[in-house]
This record gives C-alpha cells, sequence and structure tokens, in this order.
C-alpha cells in the first residue's frame, strides 16, 4: 500500500555518496516512497575533490512542479538539502507553499566546521535561514545554525547553557522542531542534541567521538532523521535512530582504509535501522489516495461497521448501509466525486481505523471515524480528532457535525469529551425504506 509520499530536493553527485543518492535508499528502506526534485548533478559531491562536473538545475524546477500539480500530485513530506544555486531558495520556498499539506524537513546544507562551502557565496546563510523559516523541522549544523544566527561559529566542547542558548535563538525561525548535529559537551563524544518548540520535548544523543572527517554524513543523519519521523517515531527516538545509522556507518569506514571522500559505508546498517524503525512506528495518518487505500477502507469497515451496529439496527439495514456508503464504489465516489477526505490511521505498519470528512455549507461534516475494536481505548482517537479539526481549520470553516446513532453511547461519550454537544434528534431516511434514528453533534471551534 502507498504510504506517505516523501519527496526528496537535494543534488545528484553522482559519485561520493551524499544527497539524493543516500536519502533515497534510507527512506525506501523504511518503506516510505521517495520520490526527488534534482537541485543540480554533479560528477562527484564538492568536499575534498576538484574538477568536478556541476549543472545546475534551477531552470528545471518550476517546470517540473507544474507538471506535478496538473497532475494533482500530493506529498507527505518535503525534505530539502543541497541546493544548486541562491534563486533555488526562493523556488523551493514557492514549492513548499503549493504543497502545503507536506511535513516540511529543511536540511540548510551549505557550510561545516566553521567554513562556508565554497560553491556558496556569503550572502547564502541569510537566505537559507528565510527557508527555515518555511520549515517544519530543520537540521542545522552548529556552523550552519552560527552563520543563520549571525554569530560567530565557535568550536566545542560546549556547554549545556550556550547550546540552549542556541536552540532558544533559533526559535524565532518558526520551525516547530530543531535537531542540532555535530555537538560535544566534553572532549572525545559528539552527537546532536533536539527540541520540540511546541511542547518543550528535549534531549540530546552522544556517542563517542571518532577521529577524522566523513563526507555525506550530515545526509545520511537527515535522510535517516526523515524516515524515522515519517513513519511515526518520536523526535527523540527518531533522532537515536538517525544517530545510530551515521556513527555505525562512520564506524565501518574508520580504519577501513577507504578513501573517505567516497563517504561512509552505510549501506550495511539499513536493515538494522529498517527494522528498528519499523518495530517502533507509531500512529501514522495516511491519506487513502489509491483504489488499494480505498480497498483497506473497505475492509476496515467490513471489520469495525456490522459488528459494532448489529443490535442497533436491523440486519438489512446494516447490510444496505455497508453497500451503499462503505463499499469501494461508494468509497471512490465521496473521494473523486463528493469532494471527501478519507484518512487511514495506521499502528506498527497496520491499518487500524480511518476517517472521513467532507465540507458544507458552513460546517465540515465529519462522516467516518472508527477504530478496530482491539485499538480502542489507547488515545489513538485524540490524532484522529486533531486531523479533523485542522482540515476545518485549513478551509475556514467554525463547525464540525456528525450524526452518530442514538444507540451508539460509547462514541457518543467519546465525541463528548472532544467537545461536541447533542443538538438535535433526527429521523433520517437514507433511502431503501431505512430510516436511521441518529443524533446531531456538534462542536464549535
Ligand atoms: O553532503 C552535503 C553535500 C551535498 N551535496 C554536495 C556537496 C555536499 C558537501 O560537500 O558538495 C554537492
Amino acid at each position: 500500500m502507498n504510504a506517505r509520499r516523501v519527496l526528496a530536493v537535494h543534488d545528484i553527485s553522482c559519485v561520493g555518496r551524499c544527497s539524493l543518492t543516500v536519502a533515497l535508499p534510507i527512506i525506501s528502506s523504511v518503506g516510505l516512497e521517495c520520490s526527488v526534485l534534482p537541485t543540480a548533478v554533479l560528477s562527484t559531491h564538492t568536499g575534498g575533490f576538484t574538477g568536478f562536473t556541476y549543472r545546475d538545475l534551477t531552470d528545471d524546477i518550476v517546470p517540473i512542479k507544474e507538471h506535478w500539480r496538473a497532475l494533482g500530485m500530493r506529498f507527505g513530506a518535503i525534505y530539502t538539502g543541497f541546493l544548486g544555486s541562491f534563486e533555488q531558495i526562493d523556488l523551493v520556498k514557492g514549492l513548499i507553499a503549493d504543497f502545503p499539506e507536506a511535513t516540511v524537513y529543511v536540511d540548510p546544507v551549505m557550510a561545516d566546521k566553521g567554513k562556508l562551502y565554497s560553491v556558496f557565496g556569503p550572502d547564502f546563510p541569510a537566505g537559507m535561514r528565510t527557508l527555515c523559516e518555511k520549515a517544519d523541522v530543520i537540521k542545522p549544523n552548529i556552523t550552519e545554525l552560527s552563520m543563520m544566527l549571525g554569530v560567530e561559529y565557535r568550536e566545542g566542547p560546549y556547554t549545556r547553557e550556550y547550546v540552549s542558548d542556541m536552540l532558544e535563538r533559533a526559535r524565532a525561525f518558526g520551525a516547530r522542531k530543531i535537531v542540532l548535529t555535530g555537538i560535544s559537551f566534553s572532549q572525545g563524544e559528539i552527537g546532536s542534541v533536539y527540541m520540540d518548540y511546541g511542547t518543550g520535548e528535549t534531549g540530546e544523543v552522544m556517542r563517542p567521538e571518532i577521529p577524522g572527517y566523513y563526507h555525506g554524513t550530515g545526509d545520511v543523519f537527515g535522510s535517516a532523521l526523515v524516515g524515522a519521523c515519517e513513519s511515526g517515531l518520536s523526535l527523540g527516538d527518531a533522532v537515536e535512530r538517525a544517530v545510530d545509522l551515521t556513527v555505525g556507518s562512520i564506524t565501518r569506514t574508520h580504519g577501513s582504509g577507504e578513501d573517505v571522500r567516497y563517504g561512509v559505508d552505510f549501506e550495511p546498517g539499513l536493515a538494522d535501522y529498517a527494522l528498528a524503525v519499523r518495530s517502533r512506528k507509531g500512529p501514522l495518518l495516511v491519506r487513502v489516495e489509491t483504489d488499494d487505500q480505498i480497498r483497506v477502507v473497505e475492509s476496515l469497515a467490513m471489520a469495525i461497521w456490522p459488528d459494532n451496529f448489529r443490535g442497533m439496527e436491523p440486519d438489512d439495514h446494516i447490510e444496505y448501509f455497508m453497500k451503499n456508503f462503505q463499499s469501494f464504489d461508494a468509497i471512490s465516489d465521496y473521494i473523486r466525486n463528493k469532494g471527501f477526505t478519507y484518512w487511514l490511521l495506521q499502528c506498527g505498519g497496520r491499518s487500524v481505523g480511518y476517517l472521513a470528512y467532507g465540507p458544507e455549507e458552513g460546517w465540515l461534516k465529519l462522516s467516518k471515524f472508527y477504530l478496530l475494536k482491539e485499538y480502542r481505548g489507547r488515545g489513538l482517537s485524540k490524532i484522529m480528532m486533531e486531523r479533523v479539526l485542522q482540515a476545518a481549520k485549513e478551509l475556514g470553516l467554525a463547525r464540525v457535525r456528525l450524526e452518530t446513532n442514538r444507540g451508539n453511547t460509547g462514541p457518543i461519550e467519546i465525541y463528548k469529551a472532544y467537545g461536541f454537544a447533542i443538538v438535535r434528534e433526527i429521523d433520517r431516511d437514507l433511502g431503501g425504506g431505512h430510516i436511521y434514528h441518529d443524533y446531531i453533534m456538534e462542536k464549535v471551534l
């Protein structure tokens, strides 16, 4: 089944294991589709090689994006890295604006160890900052953050106060989360610190430092972070998984005698990384778009609906309802012709529930909201309801309405707990001689 599609916006360095040649395998390894928007094509990356070719793809960005828009393409996430020109900063901001549903990860790839990469001019950090201001999650190293903040780069080890202060200053960028790499609090160790500005969740993941400089590690780390976050792991867990893959790759490379310009040996660590991510996969909402996904919704409806409503409604009502409102054809019609949006809730990689909504005049109609029995009572409905309320906000609708059977007492209590109130009783004729005895419930946002 098609999970959230990630769009990776980086260069293709044909040789040297960085940017897209690491983003693709790492993100794919956790079962996510990774689409690409190449920003430039280089024969090698720019770190340590001389004489590399450089084809700037700035002029291709808008036509590629417009083709996707014409196709009605959607992305669950956009992950940006090395950009091919200063002009691309604004073009990528335009891309982000055109795919507003995507969670945006920005790695402001431009500098390391206190130095701007040779291909970028001195105005690049200020430009990159404006891209970070469009992100949900930013992943600078300490050099990049210093440059974007306009403060002098300092070498570690750092005090915790210094790093906290840097994280606090970066709050002004407006991203929801930050992961700051290349941090050391004492000689001989290095790692990352993270902060979720919304929840206050913060932490550090430190490992013994392996001597030497290793190319492409920021991209291995960033790709692993995106793969883990997009699989539903918490920020702290995702940072741990990314650090483990990166440090394992450096460890294999260190002492192997290989030329470090060819990047780190991450491939043997991919299976363990993917296993660790998949076994921790948390609840995740996936938008229903394909026929396969609609079939999954239909099979969930079959598993949930008759069992839940038997006894509340006569059996022939249930059969009628399943055929007319919960079948593959009915769901396709709702999505493709009636403007409804469906989401699947996945847990541990399994689809365990679904929801659907559509705009009516003046309110959002919450038309489906179901979880498999064994997944109820675990707080999972919260992320489903948050999605519904978010949709109402995005559509500028101030009320959410639903109709539910008057005997459906358990869910009625849950809806009340989410702030819905019964506004009316209704006996609705759904055709075929079937009358449904419902409450209309409403939440005002
Ligand atoms: O890994 C960062 C990176 C990505 N792409 C190109 C680079 C570098 C770092 O040097 O040169 C082309």
